[in-house]
């Protein structure tokens, strides 16, 4: 009963969401000016029974310090590692931010002219945001950003501090996503009264806090508010086709500038949708298949309107790649040529920080992915950081965007509420990343139970939800159901299995490997006459632990499932297999089971990024399907706008 009360509340919020407006990646110009509010944040978890005594007294109503103790908390970080309490590590409920920031007086004099705008790159899962006291917005759902327009009441109060409280519920239920439920062990000679336990069926560790940064930054009060791209070329001729979204006032002008990398303008606009003509186009390509991957033009956006008898300017600008992507019955296409992805599946995960996002641990891990030849990751199992995807558009790396729908197990996962949430969560991440060139193919889920029967309507309707929001880019769905059985592959253009065979099945029985890989191969094609990405496939081994004959959890064991599999891949990646995406890039955090010691070490680098064997047989293969189309090594750099 405790708990669920924090429930109704999370549940009652829900229905108010109604998706609105752009979610443009906050970016200093002329106009614009940013703050970021990284650092060390006041916070408190409310331990209370009923994780409510924060709602109760009102926490937000004065500076958190004075209604208890606080700790210091880093933003962005997972609260969970970076004490020695237990109790928090595991902790389930509200939890408490505050930050006290002053603003530039240039923010606060111009109520007509400036809008102040807080933003959220992520929060898990359930936000409620107060500034001065105020509610000011309320968000559901981990991984994706989101934003309210504050002006009013910084504007209006009579000093420069403004202070921010963010009350967070990492609760689980069967309706959100990831769905999770919570069960009160009530039998008292086990269990303390009111016990309680955050049950999920995903494999990693539910993390939870302020993961990206938060940002204050202005507009005019009449600015461009979204911005839509899409591209195409043909013979010498690029198209950039464009949407802007002005929001403020209804007259105004525009003038655009789609730049190329020096500067030079190479095409311009004055309309608010249009499309813009490159004459030999510099097209966007990924990393290994080009000798310039990652090309970007930049589309320069201005806005003139009169605002109290004076001119406003709003400028934004945006990264722009030009490639096209298409699905055959057997093939997928960049830019018209075939692309196989040779990649890893990722997690946000590390040491002490969690899900935090962290720049050293970013760059590292894209040297290591350079370093191995990978061209593709899939986001697994949850859209990650904008900052990373930033730095895919830039190198290349091609991307498969994958929203929080994960551990979706049970019938209740499948029922109309879920559906509603799903389809918005879908349409918040096709909000945040439809400009990029990365971004190749949508995922809508991993692992569902898609063979229940619900399963059919639920992915019929999320994936033509999601072709409906963005007809650009193929969906899909990853599934470790049996093919004969699984409602949702109709509607997929891409088949994405997993498997692990000599692992999950025929434990320590590496012979059996190709022929079940082989078969799975022949039926899944065989049904549905679609290419077929093995989106995982792998094995655990603890870094150091050596055994010959191979055994499992060796590094040996480790390095033989994967060469088993590669016989196969090369037999059929010259059919319909069109990619490989290893599990995992690197060891993570999950929950305690007999099956993890800690964590799961299925990855190829440990989770300190230090590579076992497996990368290495990983590193030689990449390198040598690379070469087979005579890539070159470009060092990859990133342009700052
Ligand atoms: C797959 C899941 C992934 C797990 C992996 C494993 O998609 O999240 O971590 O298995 O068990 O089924 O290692």
């Amino acid at each position: 009963m405790a708990l669920c009360c924090s429930l109704c509340l999370l549940l009652l919020c829900c229905q108010a969401l109604a998706l609105g407006g752009g979610m443009l990646y906050p970016r200093e110009s002329a106009s614009r000016e940013l703050k970021e509010l990284n650092g060390i944040w006041s916070f408190r978890a409310d331990f209370s029974p009923q994780r409510d005594k924060g709602f109760v007294q009102q926490w937000y109503r004065k500076p958190l310090r004075r209604s208890g103790p606080v700790i210091d908390m880093p933003v962005p970080a997972s609260f969970n590692e970076l004490t020695q309490d237990p109790n928090l590590r595991r902790y389930t409920g509200w939890v408490w931010y505050e930050k006290e920031v002053l603003l530039p007086r240039s923010w606060l004099l111009s109520a007509l002219s400036t809008r102040v705008v807080l933003r959220v790159g992520s929060a898990h899962y359930y936000s409620i945001v107060w500034v001065n006291g105020v509610q000011v917005t309320e968000h559901e759902g981990g991984h994706l950003p989101f934003e309210v327009d504050i002006s009013r009441i910084v504007q209006g109060s009579s000093g420069a501090l403004c202070r921010i409280t963010i009350a967070l519920n990492n609760t689980l239920t069967p309706q959100t996503l990831p769905p999770g439920s919570i069960q009160f062990m009530r039998d008292e000679s086990k269990y303390p009264r009111g016990y309680f336990v955050q049950n999920t069926k995903f494999d990693f560790f539910n993390y939870a806090g302020i993961h990206r940064p938060v940002m204050l930054y202005t507009t005019p009060s009449v600015y461009i508010d979204d911005i839509t791209v899409t591209t195409d070329w043909a013979g010498n001729i690029g198209m950039v086709r464009y949407q802007v979204l002005v929001t403020g006032n209804t007259s105004y002008s525009l003038s655009l500038n789609l730049r190329e990398k020096e500067g030079k303008v190479v095409a311009t606009g004055a309309r608010p949708i249009g499309a813009l003509k490159v004459v030999e186009p510099k097209l966007w390509w990924p990393y290994l298949m080009h000798e310039n991957p990652g090309y970007l033009y930049y589309l320069e956006v201005k806005l003139s309107a009169q605002v109290g008898g004076e001119l406003s300017e709003d400028v934004y600008t945006l990264p722009v790649g030009i490639r096209t992507v298409h699905v055959t019955g057997r093939q997928f296409l960049i830019n018209g040529k075939p692309f196989y992805f040779h990649g890893v599946n990722k997690h946000e995960d590390a040491d002490i920080r969690g899900k935090g996002l962290d720049w050293s641990l970013i760059v590292k891990d894209f040297n290591l992915l350079q370093w191995l030849g990978a061209n593709s990751f899939r986001t697994s199992h949850y859209p990650y950081a904008e900052e990373i995807m930033d730095l895919c558009d830039a190198y290349g790396i091609v991307v498969i965007d994958e929203c929080p729908g994960v551990g979706m197990r049970d019938p209740e996962n499948f029922g109309n509420t879920s559906l509603a949430h799903h389809l918005v969560v879908m349409e918040e991440l096709v909000r945040r990343d439809k400009n990029r060139p990365s971004v190749v193919m949508w995922s809508v889920a991993n692992e569902p139970a898609s063979e229940l029967s619900p399963a059919a309507y639920y992915f019929k309707t999320v994936i033509a939800h999601t072709k409906a929001i963005d007809p650009t880019r193929p969906v899909t769905f990853v599934s470790n159901a049996n093919y004969a059985h699984d409602h949702g592959a109709p509607y997929v253009d891409v088949i994405c299995v997993n498997s692990y065979f000599s692992w999950y099945h025929d434990a320590g029985h590496l012979e059996v490997i190709q022929l079940q890989l082989n078969t799975q191969f022949e039926n899944w094609y065989k049904a549905y006459q679609k290419p077929i990405i093995q989106s995982e496939y792998g094995a655990d081994s603890i870094a150091g632990l050596h055994n010959d004959p191979p055994l499992m959890f060796s590094e040996e064991y480790h390095t033989a499932v994967l060469k088993e599999y590669h016989s196969v891949f090369d037999k059929k990646r010259k059919d319909y297999v069109i990619g490989e995406l290893i599990w995992n890039f690197a060891d993570f955090m999950t929950d305690q089971g007999t099956g993890r010691v800690l964590g799961n070490k299925k990855g190829i680098f440990t989770r300190q990024r230090q590579p076992k064997a497996a990368a290495f047989v990983l590193r030689d293969r990449y390198w040598k399907l690379a070469n087979e189309s005579n890539c070159l090594r470009p060092t990859l750099t990133y342009h700052n706008l």
